[in-house]
Order: C-alpha cells, then sequence, then structure tokens
C-alpha cells in the first residue's frame, strides 16, 4: 500500500499550497484553519441574524415567513454555537497550546487534522441540505416531536442529525488532543502550578467536550433512529417519553455553553496581567474555579426544563444548582478585578475589548441567576428575555474576547499589529451595538414578546424596542465588517511586531513572530518558578541569556505529514450523504473511508520508529500519547453508553415499558458473554505475547480473539432474527430500546474486529516492536471497553426486566 507521507520540514521539498493545506499536521496552521473557517460561519450565521433582525424590525414584515424563517433561525442557531464559537476556541487552542507549554506540536497531529475536516465537513454537510431535499426547521434544540418524520418529512432534519455527528466527534478528538499534550508535553520543569491560565481553560473545556458530547450524539442519534429506522424511546404511542429527548439534549448543551465560555474566561487571564503589568490575582483560586465551574455545569441541566419537568422537588434542586454556578463565576470576576487593581492599564484594543467583557458578561450573568428563580423562569421561558441573556453572555461574553484574543495574537500569527484606531472603532461599534441590540429585548421579554415567530401584530408596545434592537444588529455587522477590513489592511503590512511586542510573560512569547515551523529554536530553561516563565527567567537573567544554548536540527523532530486524515473524513461524509440519499454514495464513502484509515494506521508517524521512540522519551507521564488519547476517548464511548443506560431506566422506572411476550434469549446472551469475556483474555494475552517478542503466541491469540468476536456477532444475528420474526421493535418501547443498546454496542463490537485485522495484517508484515506496538495496544484497550460494556449490557437489558 503506498503511503503518500511527505517527510518532515529538514530539506523536504517545498509543496503547493493547497497539498500543504491538505497534508499538515502543524498544530499553528490547523489552529489558523479552524480560526477562518469559524470566522467564515460566524459571517454566514451573521448574514442569517440580520435577515431575522430585518423580519423582526416592524410587525407584518415578509423577508422571511413561515417556514423559511424557522429554517433560518434554526441554522442561525446551529451555526452560531457549533460551527463558529466552538471551534474557534478549538482554533485558539491549537494555535497556542503547544507553544505556550514549550512543545514542538499536539500529542496526536494527525487526529489533528482529522478532527479539522471533520468539522469542516460537518458544516459544509450541514449547509448541503438543501440538496437533499429540506433544511432543519424546529429551532437549533430539535425538540421531539418537531424533530419527527411527521412535522419534519424532509431530509433537512437527517442531514442536520449526521453533520452534528461528524462535529460532535471532531470536537470530542479535540479534547481528547488536548488533554494528552496538557499531560505529557509541558516543556521539562513546567508543573501544574507553573501551566498557563489559557491552559487550565482549556483542561475544563476538554473534560466538558469529551464527556458530554455524547450526550447530544444520544438525543439525537435516537431521533434519527425514530425518523429512519422507526425504533423510538420518545414516541409516546408506545411508551416513549419526548421530555427525555430534552433531558439527554440538555445534559449536553448545558455544559456546551461552558464550552462556549470557558476558554474565553482562560484568555481574559492571560490579557489582563499582561496589560495591568501585574501577575493574575489568585492563581490558584481561578484555576479552581474553572475546574469548579465545569464539575458544576454537569448539576443543572433541567434548568432549561422548569416548565416541562411538572416537579416542583426537582424544579428546586436545579434551581440551587444553577445559582451554585455564580459562586466560582464570582470569583472569577473578582480575581479579574484585583489583578487590574492599581495595575499599570494599557487602554489597547485587546485590553478594552477584555474590559468591555468583564461588564457585559456580568451582566449576563446577572440576567441568568435570575432565570434560575423558578417563578420568574416560568415567566420568562421562551420569551427574549431569554434570548436576550445568552446572546449577552455569549456575544458580549465569549465573543468580544474573540476579538481582544485576535487583537492579542495577531502579531505572534502574523508578525504584524492590527490597526489600533480601527480597533477602537470595532471596540464602540460593538460596545454601543450589543447593548442596542440586546437591552431593548430584555424589555420585550418582560412585555410577553415570545421568541420564534416570525411575525407580531401592532399595538402590542413591541415595536419601538423590536426597531431599536434591529438597528443594534446593523452596528454589530458594522463592527465585523471593519474587523475583516482591518485584517486585510494589516497582513499586507510589514512584519514589525516581534518576538515579544507586548512584553508578555507566557511562552509563546519566547518564538518569533510567526514561529518557526519547530516553534523553538533553542532549548528552553527548566527554572519554572509561576505561570508567568518570562518575567522569572528575566529576573534570573535566563531569558535572554547568553547559556540559552541553541538546538541542532538533528535534535528537532517534527511529525509525518499526512493526507489520511482529510481522506478519511471525505469518506465518512460521503457515507453519511449516501445514508441521507440511500443510494451507492454510502459504499464508495465507506470504502474510501476504510481504505484511508488502513493507510493511516499503517504509515509511520515520524521519520523512523528510533525517532518516534525518542519523541515519546520525553512525555510527562509514563503513558504515551497515543494511549493517553485512548484512554480519555474511551471516557467519551463509556459515557455514551452511562448516558443511553440512563435513559433506558428513565424509562423503565417511570412505568413506561411494556415486555414483549418474547424476550431476548438469556442463554444466548450468556453464551455471548462467555465468547466476549474470553476474547478479553487472548486480547490481553496477544499483546502480552507481542510485550515479550513472542511473536506466534501474539498472532495465535489475536486470530482467537477475532475469532471469537466474530462468533459473538454471527450470535447476535441468529438471535436479533429470532426475534424480528415475531416482535415489531417499532411497536414496543423495551425492543426499541433492546434493539438501539445492543445494536450501538455491536457496532462497537464491529469496530473492534476492523482494528484488530488491520493489527493482525500488521503483525504479519513485521510492522510492531516490543517497544513500540500502539497498533495492538490501542485495539487491546478499546475491546476491553467493549466487554465490561457488555457485560452491563447483559445486567440492564437482559437481566433487569425480569426483576421489574
Ligand atoms: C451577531 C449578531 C446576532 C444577532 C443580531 C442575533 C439575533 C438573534 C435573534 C433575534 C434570535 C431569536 C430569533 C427568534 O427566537 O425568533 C436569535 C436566536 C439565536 N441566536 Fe442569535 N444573533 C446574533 C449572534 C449570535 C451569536 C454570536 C450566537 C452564538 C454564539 C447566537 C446564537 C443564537 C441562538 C442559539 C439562537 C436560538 C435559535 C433558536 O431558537 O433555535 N446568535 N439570534
Ligand atoms: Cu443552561
Amino acid at each position: 500500500m503506498s503511503s503518500i507521507t511527505v517527510g518532515t520540514s529538514s530539506g523536504a521539498k517545498a509543496k503547493p499550497w493547497w497539498l500543504d493545506l491538505l497534508t499538515t499536521v502543524d498544530h499553528k496552521k490547523i489552529g489558523i484553519m479552524y480560526i477562518v473557517t469559524s470566522f467564515v460561519f460566524f459571517a454566514i450565521g451573521g448574514i442569517e441574524a440580520l435577515l431575522i433582525r430585518l423580519q423582526l424590525s416592524r410587525p407584518g414584515m415578509n423577508v422571511l415567513v413561515g417556514d423559511f424563517y424557522n429554517q433560518i433561525l434554526s441554522l442561525h442557531g446551529s451555526t452560531m454555537q457549533f460551527l463558529f464559537i466552538i471551534p474557534i476556541a478549538v482554533g485558539f487552542g491549537n494555535y497556542l497550546l503547544p507553544l505556550m507549554i514549550g512543545a514542538r506540536d499536539m500529542a496526536l497531529p494527525r487526529m489533528n487534522a482529522f478532527g479539522y475536516w471533520m468539522y469542516l465537513f460537518g458544516g459544509l454537510l450541514i449547509y448541503a441540505s438543501p440538496l437533499f431535499g429540506g433544511i432543519i426547521e424546529g429551532g437549533w434544540v430539535a425538540y421531539f416531536p418537531f424533530s419527527n418524520s411527521e412535522y419534519q418529512p424532509s431530509a433537512g432534519m437527517d442531514t442536520w442529525i449526521l453533520g452534528l455527528q461528524l462535529i460532535g466527534f471532531s470536537s470530542i478528538f479535540g479534547g481528547v488532543n488536548f488533554i494528552a499534550t496538557s499531560i505529557n508535553l509541558r516543556a521539562p520543569g513546567m508543573g501544574w502550578r507553573q501551566f498557563p491560565m489559557f491552559g487550565w481553560a482549556l483542561l475544563a473545556t476538554s473534560f466538558l467536550t469529551v464527556l458530554a458530547t455524547p450526550g447530544i450524539t444520544a438525543a439525537t442519534m435516537l431521533t434519527y433512529l425514530d425518523r429512519v429506522v422507526g425504533i423510538s424511546w420518545y414516541n409516546p404511542a408506545i411508551g416513549g417519553d419526548p421530555i427525555l429527548y430534552q433531558h439527554l439534549f440538555w445534559f449536553y448543551s448545558h455544559p456546551a455553553v461552558y464550552i462556549m465560555v470557558l476558554p474565553w474566561f482562560g484568555i481574559v487571564s492571560e490579557i489582563l496581567p499582561t496589560f495591568s503589568r501585574k501577575p493574575i490575582f489568585g492563581y490558584t483560586a481561578l484555576a479552581g474555579a474553572t475546574m469548579g465551574i465545569a464539575f458544576v455545569s454537569f448539576l443543572v441541566w433541567a434548568h432549561h426544563m422548569f416548565t416541562a419537568m411538572g416537579s416542583p422537588l426537582l424544579n428546586s434542586i436545579f434551581a440551587f444548582t444553577t445559582m451554585l454556578v455564580a459562586v466560582p463565576t464570582g470569583v472569577k470576576i473578582f480575581n479579574w478585578l484585583a489583578t487590574i487593581w492599581r495595575g499599570k492599564l494599557t487602554f489597547n484594543t485587546a485590553m478594552m475589548m477584555t474590559l468591555g467583557f468583564i461588564f457585559l458578561f456580568t451582566i449576563g450573568g446577572i440576567t441568568g441567576v435570575a432565570l434560575a428563580v423558578v417563578p420568574f423562569d416560568w415567566q420568562m421561558q421562551d420569551s427574549y428575555w431569554v434570548v436576550a441573556h445568552f446572546h449577552n453572555v455569549l456575544i458580549g461574553g465569549s465573543i468580544f474576547i474573540v476579538m481582544a484574543g485576535i487583537f492579542y495574537w495577531f502579531p505572534k500569527m502574523s508578525g504584524r499589529f492590527l490597526n489600533e484606531r480601527l480597533g477602537k472603532w470595532l471596540f464602540w461599534l460593538w460596545f454601543v451595538g450589543f447593548n442596542v441590540t440586546y437591552m431593548p429585548q430584555y424589555v420585550l421579554g418582560l412585555l410577553g414578546m415570545p421568541r420564534r415567530i416570525y411575525t407580531y401584530q401592532a399595538g402590542l408596545g413591541w415595536e419601538v424596542w423590536n426597531m431599536i434592537s434591529s438597528i443594534g444588529s446593523l452596528m454589530l455587522a458594522a463592527g465585523f465588517l471593519l474587523f475583516v477590513y482591518n485584517i486585510v489592511i494589516s497582513l499586507r503590512g510589514p512584519k514589525t511586531a516581534g518576538a515579544n511586542p507586548w512584553d508578555g510573560y507566557t511562552l509563546e512569547w519566547a518564538t518569533a513572530s510567526p514561529p518557526a515551523e519547530h516553534n523553538f529554536d533553542v532549548e528552553l530553561p527548566t527554572e519554572f518558578k509561576s505561570e508567568r516563565p518570562l518575567y522569572g527567567w528575566k529576573k534570573l537573567g535566563l531569558w535572554p541569556g547568553k547559556d540559552i544554548k541553541k538546538l541542532e536540527p538533528s535534535q528537532i523532530h517534527l511529525p509525518n505529514a499526512s493526507l489520511w486524515p482529510f481522506v478519511a473524513s471525505l469518506g465518512l461524509t460521503v457515507f453519511l450523504a449516501g445514508l441521507v440519499l440511500k443510494g451507492p454514495l454510502l459504499w464508495a464513502g465507506l470504502a474510501i473511508a476504510l481504505y484511508a484509515v488502513v493507510t493511516w494506521a499503517m504509515e509511520p508517524a515520524f521519520e523512523s520508529d528510533e525517532i518516534e521512540l525518542e519523541v515519546a522519551h520525553h512525555n510527562r507521564s509514563k503513558i504515551n500519547n497515543g494511549m493517553l488519547g485512548t484512554y480519555w476517548f474511551l471516557g467519551s464511548e463509556a459515557s455514551l453508553f452511562l448516558i443511553l443506560f440512563s435513559g433506558y431506566f428513565y424509562l423503565l422506572l417511570t412505568g413506561r415499558m411494556v415486555f414483549p411476550e418474547e424476550m431476548p434469549s438469556i442463554q444466548l446472551a450468556l453464551l455471548n458473554t462467555l465468547f466476549l469475556v474470553s476474547s478479553s483474555f487472548t486480547a490481553h494475552f496477544a499483546h502480552h505475547g507481542l510485550a515479550h517478542n513472542r511473536r506466534k503466541t501474539f498472532l495465535g491469540l489475536l486470530g482467537a480473539t477475532l475469532g471469537l468476536a466474530t462468533v459473538f456477532l454471527a450470535v447476535t444475528g441468529i438471535e436479533w432474527r429470532a426475534l424480528l420474526i415475531n416482535e415489531d421493535p417499532a411497536q414496543n418501547l423495551y425492543l426499541s430500546a433492546f434493539f438501539t443498546i445492543t445494536g450501538l454496542h455491536a457496532l462497537h463490537v464491529i469496530v473492534g474486529v476492523i482494528m484488530f485485522l488491520i493489527a493482525f495484517v500488521r503483525g504479519l508484515r513485521g510492522h510492531f516492536t516490543p517497544k513500540l506496538h500502539n497498533g495492538v495496544e490501542v485495539p487491546v484497550a478499546y475491546w476491553h471497553l467493549v466487554d465490561v460494556v457488555w457485560i452491563f449490557v447483559l445486567l440492564i437489558v437482559y437481566v433487569a426486566p425480569r426483576f421489574v
């Protein structure tokens, strides 16, 4: 199988730009690709917002009418969150985290590229949905039953769901990568107490992403099964519960609002010290508050359902936990104010945007805490108060810091400054424009204007406020156009920034602007006294210091570029398009994706195994990057099954499940348990054999594992066939749940079989050594999870119903 890996930078022929784009694994380039792509989606979401504001500027307008309004609104909400504000943070993180911790790249470079292409193709698939026959129109929340095929018969909803799966996995891979990079690639001497604040924010965001994203995967996957296969957890006709969708959806979407704001909190904590010439106030408290917010954000999801749950007890509990979030958030705002207090402040655009953020976000936070008061929420639920509140925290909060971050790091990324005069115009257009757009919406909420209405009649007192709000949105648009103009003219200017234009304290300012492909040219000092290394080294005379040792080219090892992440995500997207169109595209896509994954697995990650081992030697933990990433990914998969099991118990314990006459055979299930558990042992000892250079044992036991897995699948097939002869799962809630859970598990078994097959072929070709064999260790770890999950499936789906 021919590999088209292009060698590392030393002596390699320059690639055409498009090939570099498709094959790069450089975190800086991938970071900028994320940032540019996100801004394109921001512009698209912004145009949708302007159309909405034009439609609502006066009663009885006909710009966006009925379904079309719903479609544009649903796209606006989805685009701004899933295609702009979440991925642009991944862009900043990609560009900055390795630089800030003194690393050459992310821990999983090819996985990183894969994540970017999955995000892009997921967005393109959603926007291609008109070609598939329709656009989503039930709002970005896609509540059941408005999301079912009765209310939305077109393929718009299917395409949106499948596009979201791609974007969801892209986020999970990104989160896994940030966690592995933070743990393993910190420079020698950088401990967790010297870890940059942006690093803590990314870490907290990544924990949320890895563990919460399965919530929306589960929620939308069950909607897809209801629409396309007919089995349902939500359909009341068979005992299903539409409210379950809301629990699963918000179990992700509330932590998601912190995925949308935490990274920007981290950037505030980077910018304020630099332009106050003071260290951040209360580093430990801030890092703790960041993790505290991430933890508590898992405990509040049902505050979106105060009017749907019908349980005063549950409402009170979630009201309490929601108010609790205000505590760590308050700590942050206090620490930021204490940082600027009596500081030597520089009022450039980055700093003004940051100060604007503190003011506006605090207002947004307060209007959120108001919504935690259940009786008030009952009045405000689905009104413009809610619309104003989340735009307040998302625009007045996150997006102000997106801009601050661009003005702060543009010199590092390009070697040039952005124009400050145009920057100040942007700030005032946005600060005033934001308040003109959203303060009237709070009033509209109090005046009873519901959200998601495409027009309203005159005489309700809403006209003036809507007109003002629409004018405000034009100011926001003007500010953004000015920002784009600023970028364009500044990129044409001379490179005058230098390595550390703001006299910053963190390691990215120790590289050139823009940084070299390998980031650092020298060996960094190892004396990390605080989260401000450059400040400490300057005091110690270590930086810039005459003893700084320049690295030899032979000491610099960069991961190989690769085309396969791009091809694999393209194949997956074609496969998903084939699922919607139900045609040959499905098989073509599957073939492309499989070919790409196999070639990727066969391709060396570095110039040689020796270099790969040497690079791995520098890891800060004993677990290599590949395994560390795998364990966190398995954590996400475990979360998916846990969420599904919780949904199953929710339906079981609310007495909605009526068991079919013919229950699945527990004997077959026990037999399958025997096969699967034994295969865990054969897999373990196969790996053990390889690690001790016993090739025959390795290949023999790996073959046995494959055999047992195949038998497991065959028995499952027999069991399903027997059940489907007499029962229709679309007519029975328990069977719908049974086929969903055992189906998802079987899919995991099939993925395991594919990974073991690749490992077997590579093993036959002598690809592995006792020291370097992630291609075996990864599937074995994965396989153990698949087996443990099966034990739970057995107990929950086969045994438990016999005791209810
Ligand atoms: C740039 C200026 C923006 C304007 C003028 C704007 C305006 C609006 C308006 C008027 C609605 C409510 C329409 C309705 O309920 O019928 C809306 C909904 C929404 N907006 Fe924005 N928006 C903007 C930016 C953003 C940003 C940056 C985000 C997120 C990062 C965002 C996220 C949302 C979401 C999630 C919804 C709810 C969609 C739904 O109900 O399904 N918006 N926007
Ligand atoms: Cu929430």
